[in-house]
């Protein structure tokens, strides 16, 4: 019985991985992730990511645990040479620098885990090259329900880590 189910099986999963490898993204490798981060945003601070990490592909589960409603991003970047958490801090102090512009821009991008609301959970799989790298929020959502308060970022919603 396993026998017979064995050959009726083996078209279909062929094409189900054909078809994984002819949607992916070129930028993507084929080799399987190979480590997986809970990842969740409290009180306008990342947790649970560790400080430094292998290389290879990598899935975050980024969580929005706030006690009240608000988007918060993970946006991931590269740390530029000489770059603290604190250099990117102050950069989203800058006047006039606001969700999704030249504040975010003018740093070189590796992905983003975007607009995740209080309660929710959305994954992302990364494929980091060994350096060092920031996540950022330049949301500007308040406390108070408000839509245009500073960028998460410049109240120290900032995460820098390594990848070896
Ligand atoms: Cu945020």
């Amino acid at each position: 019985m396993v026998r017979s189910l064995r050959g009726a099986w083996r078209f279909p999963v062929l094409v189900a991985v054909g078809l994984m490898v002819a949607t992916s993204c070129s930028s993507s490798s084929a080799s399987p992730t190979s480590a997986s981060y809970d990842v969740f945003a409290q009180n306008f601070r990342y947790n649970g990511m560790p400080t430094t990490i292998p290389g290879g592909n990598l899935q975050i589960n980024f969580s929005n645990k706030e006690t009240f409603p608000i988007v918060h991003e993970m946006i991931l970047a590269a740390l530029p040479n000489g770059d603290t958490a604190d250099t990117i801090i102050q950069s989203a102090k800058v006047a006039g620098c606001t969700g999704g512009g030249p504040c975010e821009s003018q740093y070189l991008h590796f992905g983003e885990v975007d607009d995740v609301s209080t309660g929710a959970t959305i994954s992302q799989v990364f494929n980091l090259p060994p350096g060092n790298y920031f996540f950022a929020c330049w949301q500007q959502g308040t406390v108070s329900g408000g839509d245009n308060g500073p960028p998460h970022a410049s109240k120290g919603m900032v995460f820098t880590f390594s990848v070896t």
